[in-house]
Parts: structure tokens; sequence; C-alpha cells
């Protein structure tokens, strides 16, 4: 039996999902009392889903594919053309295989050491300084690693264009008008110059050890035995470079979690495993990736519900993360909710869900964790700085959102 989905009626709804942000299916979905719902969005039907459940056949092969479902704003600034965010079946297969393949123990230890060693430095740097932006300040930092972990160290007369082009990717990525089309330029540079690097490392003119992700990526053969185009490997070496970057988003409202909630702090001195629960709670509570897109790859019938094939169809994460079904008071700051979690690879999904391998899951969530639960041991205890006045607040509605002042911080000493 099949049942009429629960619709929201107008003609299109894009500007709205753009204007109101994280809470724009939530909304919507608590209105029309259903996890899953009928919306207008570019023009077409489009279908809107949240929850445990949602999540786990959103991410079922044989009923979604991400082939053509990402719109083409997102494809020129965030993804890069025929990025590994777009591919279904033995070609996503072939691509997530190479990306993962830098994820292993040696290479996470190694970007550790680095991470560690510039925070080292950063603290040397900020305690000459009367004032710092923590955010831009993180973004550097960050640049400055993922470069040197890719294999190729930055001169610093580059860090600031670097971190400037890759930031800008995610940070307009949902922006309209003049700001998405510098976002879009910043790609386009970006790119060529990662385009050169793996040229040069193809014709030997720069030697990367085989260990680093410059070389491994440069050489990896697709299914069919073939080097991937240049464009390809530099679209895929920037889906290292910017996440990396973009983690200042979390590491930022990490500092903003301990600003907020004073108490957290005595906690994270006196228990061990605090920290990675704290950073859980981060990645919960706080607006990041809002939803993500995918097609319905043939037609089915879920909870008496029709979907039709090429149905664009947006899963909420931000939504998942807040169900209420799932999580208690979800909007409340309690990493003590994470001490019996049971773990599910549905419900908690704010870098996606499902397996790492197989599907679309974030192939950099362990560097993600682990890069915050460094942060914050600096934040927490191995630096002091004062807090001057300041609005911290930030917006539900902007994609992404980032506190007002960035985070203003004076007399930044290490701490005894
Ligand atoms: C995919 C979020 C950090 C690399 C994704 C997805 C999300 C996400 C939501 C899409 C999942 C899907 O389509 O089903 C985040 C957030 C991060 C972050 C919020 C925090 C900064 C990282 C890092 C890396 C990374 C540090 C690598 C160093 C990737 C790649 C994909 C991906 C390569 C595509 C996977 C695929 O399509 O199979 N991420 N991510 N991300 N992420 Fe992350
Ligand atoms: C990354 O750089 O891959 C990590 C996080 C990026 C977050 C980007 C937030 C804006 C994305 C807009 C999504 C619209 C989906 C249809």
């Amino acid at each position: 039996m099949e049942n009429q989905m629960p619709r929201e009626e107008g003609i299109d709804h894009s500007i709205g999902l753009l204007k109101e942000g994280y809470h724009f299916i939530l909304n919507r979905s608590e209105k029309l009392r259903s996890n899953v719902f009928e919306t207008r969005i570019l023009g077409k039907k489009a279908i809107c889903m949240l929850g445990e459940e949602a999540a786990q056949i959103f991410y079922d092969p044989q009923k979604f594919q991400r082939k053509d479902a990402a719109p083409n704003r997102l494809v020129q600034t965030l993804f890069g053309k025929n990025s590994v965010q777009t591919l279904d079946d033995e070609e996503h297969r072939n691509r997530k295989e190479m990306l993962m393949s830098v994820m292993t123990e040696e290479q996470l230890s190694h970007l550790f050491e680095l991470i560690q060693m510039q925070w080292e430095q950063s603290i040397d740097k900020w305690s000459k300084m009367d004032s710092i932006v923590f955010y831009e300040e993180v973004k550097e930092l960050l640049c400055i690693v993922a470069f040197k972990w890719i294999g190729y160290p930055l001169h610093e007369d580059d860090v600031k264009k670097m971190t400037k082009e890759l930031a800008s990717m995610f940070e307009t990525a949902a922006a309209i008008g003049p700001a998405h089309w510098v976002g879009r330029t910043f790609r386009n540079n970006c790119e060529k110059t990662i385009h050169q690097l793996i040229q040069d490392t193809r014709d030997g003119k720069i030697k990367f050890p085989q260990s680093t992700v410059l070389h491994q990526f440069s050489f990896h053969k697709d299914s069919q035995g073939n080097l991937l185009d240049v464009e390809t490997v530099a679209v895929e070496i920037i889906n290292m470079l910017r996440p990396i970057v973009a983690i200042s988003i979390y590491i930022n409202f990490s500092l903003l979690a301990l600003l907020e909630f004073p108490e957290e702090k005595e906690k994270l001195r006196s228990y061990k495993d605090y920290s990675k629960m704290f950073v859980q709670e981060v990645r919960r509570f706080y607006p990041f990736f809002p939803f993500i897109a995918a097609k319905v790859k043939t037609d089915f019938t879920w909870n008496g519900y029709e979907f039709k094939e090429g149905t664009l169809t947006l899963l909420d994460l931000y939504g998942t993360n807040h169900d209420p079904v799932k999580w208690e008071d979800p909007q409340k700051f309690n990493p003590e909710r994470f001490t019996y979690w049971q773990g599910s690879p549905f419900s908690f999904i704010p870098q996606g869900g499902g397996d790492y391998y197989l599907g679309h899951r974030c192939a950099g969530e362990q560097i993600t964790v682990d890069v915050m639960k460094l942060s914050l041991d600096y934040l927490v205890n191995r630096m002091e700085y004062k807090v001057p006045k300041q609005d911290l607040s930030f917006e539900i509605d902007d994609i992404p959102s980032i506190p007002k002042s960035k985070i203003i911080l004076e007399q930044i000493i290490r701490s005894r």
C-alpha cells in the first residue's frame, strides 16, 4: 500500500534552504510530523529525510546514487569535478580505496606529530602578539600541517594564499552571489597549483618518498589499470588538504564550548576519557555539514512512501544528530551522554554514516577526532589566555556557521 508522502506546499524552497540553514529540514519535519517529506528544490520535486532509519536507507547503494546528485555550485566549490563524492559502484570503490590507503596508523601518527609541532610553534608566535583571531590562526596552522603531511611543505610566503584558497571552498559552498564566485575562482587557482605539483611528480622533476600522499595518489591506478588524469588527482589531493583546514571550524567550536560551559574544563582535567566524549559532543551539538544529497537509483517503497527514480533526496546530518527520538534533550551540550553510548553507524553522523570503504562516509573522520583531541589538550592544559568582551554568538542559518568574533584571544602564554 502506498501513501502520499507528507508534502510542503510552494513552488520552490531552494532559497529557503540556503537562508534557513541547519534548521530547514528539522523545522519542516516537526511541522509535518514526519521524518520524511516532499518539497521542491532547484525547481524540482525533492525528498528530505532525517533520523537513524532514514540514514540507513540513504546509504543503501541499491536505493541511492551520488552521480548527478550534488548541485553544480557544490561541485564547483567544495567537491571538485569527478571527485569521489560524485562516484558510485566500482569507480567509487577504487577511488575510496586510494583515499583510505593513506589513513594508516603510521600516517595518522605522522600527522599527529606534525600537528603537535605546529601547535608548539604557534603558541610561541602567539605569545609575542597582543591578540589573535583564533579561527584565522588555526586555519593557517592546519594548512601548514596539511601540506607537510601530503609531502610538500609550503614556503612561508604561500601559507596565507593557500589557506585562503582552501578555506574559501567550504566557506563559500553555500554562499549566494559574489562570495560564491570568489570561492569558485579560489578553487580554480588552487587546482592549477596542485596540477603542476602532480605533473612535476609524474615527470620526475620533484621526487617525493613513496610513502607520501602526493606520491601515492599521483601513481594510483584505476580499475582498468590506468593512471588517473592529473585534474582528478588534484581534486583528490584537495580532498585531503581542504578538510584538514576545515577542522578549524570544530576546534573553534571546542573553544567556544569551553567558554560557554566553563565547568567542562575541570571535567576535562580530571577524567582521562572525557576528551573523547567532549569531542563527540562538539561534533554532535554544533552545526557544520548540514545535509548530503543523493538521487533515487531505482523506484522503491519505504514505510509506505514511494521513492521515484531520479528524485533528489537530502539526508539531514545536523537534524539526525539532534533527533529527539535518539538523543535525550538534544539541544543540551552534554558530553556525558556518550558515556554509555553503544555506537551506531546511522544515528550519530556529523561526517556521514555507514561504512568507510563500501560507502561515502567521511574518509577523514579518525583524523578529525584525533586532531580535535590534541587541540583540545592544548586549549585546556597547555596554554593560558584571556578572552576579551566580544560577540561569540553564531547563527543557525549561516552555512557554515562561525562565531561572529571568530574568537579573539589575548595574553597567550604557555601553561607552567
Ligand atoms: C566525506 C564531513 C573532515 C575527507 C564527508 C562527508 C561528510 C564529511 C558529511 C560526506 C559523507 C557522505 O557523502 O555520505 C566532514 C567534516 C569534517 C571532515 C564535518 C571536519 C572537518 C575530513 C578530513 C578528511 C576528509 C579531515 C581528510 C583528510 C573526506 C573525503 C570524503 C568525505 C575524501 C568523501 C568520501 C566519499 O565520498 O566516499 N566528510 N569531513 N574529511 N570526507 Fe570529510
Ligand atoms: C570538507 O571540507 O569536506 C569538510 C567540511 C565541509 C563543510 C561544508 C559546509 C557547506 C556545505 C553545503 C552543503 C550543501 C549540501 C547539498
